[in-house]
């Protein structure tokens, strides 16, 4: 395992610390200075990573993120903790509370969402609490009886408002949403986004990392903060968003963790008497997504494509997202030995010069990669764990294993860094980030 740093021992005892560090109450914050507040896929795999630990805190943690959910079932991509700054934009920038007619009234939120991975966190929280004695059983079925009508109100949501095009892929409204903020896959629709008068604005998020160059750069966050205004024009209105944004892409991505996660809640519906009607609606969703998905891919090497809706274009890159149908299923038997023989050669996992053989987040061989920046290249470990987690899901076991040695051997120099230069292994972006914890956590549980 390791092959220097820290044992799995220390390792997953001071992963356990981290977690325990950035524990605000009841939440913890996504990383300790440049993320205060929840995010809600981070908050997803932090509840993974704390199901090991303290089933009843995994339960607190998604009822934090499920009591922000709005009105029309999206689960926002922020949950704001009270009276912390330090994160641009805060709530007063996205204007939720007094634009938003389904905005929650108690929390304070942004306005869009993020990739919908929560069923997996519910399904290891039923998992590890199978693991206890009685007390600890019956607080994860309660919390499940009590939250499954959000869990399908989120899905629900996502699979009608989101789905804009009927087609079984999931319209994104900002590239924040896809959780890739700054991929390659976003350049060219970003380059189309012609930023109005934006407010003015202080990034507060250059002042903890080493090097602002590994962010997003301010002409980038100039059209983020622009499709905000967008927005806000149209009040946080799904119906208004699909007919104004000038940000509006199928993403393929999580199009298929979607799809994946509707089989999951499916499965959990079936094994605790959930109502019928859901699971067939669950069923019926996971299987419009794999198609939506299976769709975009090429014939022949099963890389999966996004698309954008305003140029009318699929846009093809050589990042993350074209594995997506490996998340999901879909493919015919040839056509995804193709795509997992991309994945492990040389152009992802198999590059001859990386340090571990995880994936990039932008091939190397792609002219697109920055092995510095962000989404254009670093690998991001709880990527790995997906993965992993995901062929382990798919029956791929010496894969899932693989990955998951791989991205222990990383971990193993204690830094939980929100990012890695693949070829150097030198942790970049935030320290101390609560999800590359979590990942470990749940590798070691
Ligand atoms: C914007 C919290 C989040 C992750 C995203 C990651 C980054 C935010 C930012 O941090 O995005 O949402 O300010 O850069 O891209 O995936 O959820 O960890």
């Amino acid at each position: 395992m390791p092959d220097r740093g820290f044992t799995p021992t220390q390792l997953a005892a001071r992963a356990a610390y981290l977690l325990r560090g950035n524990d605000l109450g009841t939440m913890t914050s996504a990383a300790p200075r440049l993320y205060p507040h929840m995010w809600s896929w981070d908050a997803a795999f932090v509840a993974i990573g704390l199901a090991p630990l303290s089933v009843e805190r995994a339960v607190v943690e998604l009822d934090t993120l499920l009591s922000a959910q709005w009105r029309n079932g999206m689960i926002p991509h922020i949950v704001f903790a009270n009276g912390v700054d330090g994160y641009f934009p805060g709530p007063a920038r996205w204007a939720c509370r007094d634009l938003a007619a389904h905005a929650p009234l108690g929390m304070q939120t942004s306005g869009i969402t993020q990739p919908p991975v929560h069923a997996i966190a519910v399904q290891k929280i039923l998992d590890h609490s199978r693991r206890h004695g009685r007390t600890t059983r019956a607080i994860a079925e309660e919390f499940l009886d009590r939250r499954w009508p959000d869990l399908m109100r989120w899905h629900r949501w996502l699979a009608n408002a989101r789905d804009t095009g009927g087609n079984g892929r999931i319209t994104l409204f900002h590239g924040w949403e896809s959780g890739m903020d700054n991929s390659p896959r976003w350049d060219s629709t970003y380059a189309r986004v012609v930023a109005g008068v934006v407010p003015a604005y202080t990034r507060e998020d250059l002042v903890h990392v080493a090097d602002a160059s590994h962010r997003p750069s301010n002409r980038e966050y100039d059209r983020y903060l622009w499709l905000l205004e967008e927005m806000k024009a149209a009040r946080y209105e799904d119906a208004e968003l699909a007919q104004s944004m000038s940000f509006a892409v199928e993403d393929v991505f999580v199009s298929a963790i979607f799809a994946m996660a509707c089989e999951v809640l499916a499965i959990i519906g079936e094994d605790h008497s959930k109502p019928h009607s859901d699971v067939r609606e669950l069923h019926h969703w996971a299987e419009r997504f794999r198609k939506g998905v299976a769709q975009t891919a090429d014939a022949r090497s099963g890389a999966a494509r996004d698309y954008d809706l305003r140029n009318d274009s699929w846009i093809q890159t050589e990042t993350l997202a074209m594995f997506a149908p490996l998340i999901c299923g879909g493919l015919d038997r040839e056509t995804e030995r193709a795509l997992l023989r991309t994945f492990e050669g040389p152009k992802f996992c198999g590059h001859p010069d990386l340090r571990y053989a995880v994936p990039p987040s932008t091939s190397p061989v792609s002219r697109d990669f920055r092995p510095l920046e962000y989404w254009r290249g670093p690998v991001w470990p709880v990527m790995t764990w997906l993965f992993s987690w995901a062929f382990g899901r798919r029956g791929w076991a010496e894969r899932a294993y693989l990955l998951r040695a791989e991205g222990l051997r990383q971990a193993s120099d204690g830094s939980f860094a929100e990012y890695y230069q693949p070829f150097t292994g030198a942790p970049l972006g935030s320290m101390q980030q609560s999800w590359t914890a979590a990942a470990v956590l749940d590798w070691l549980g």
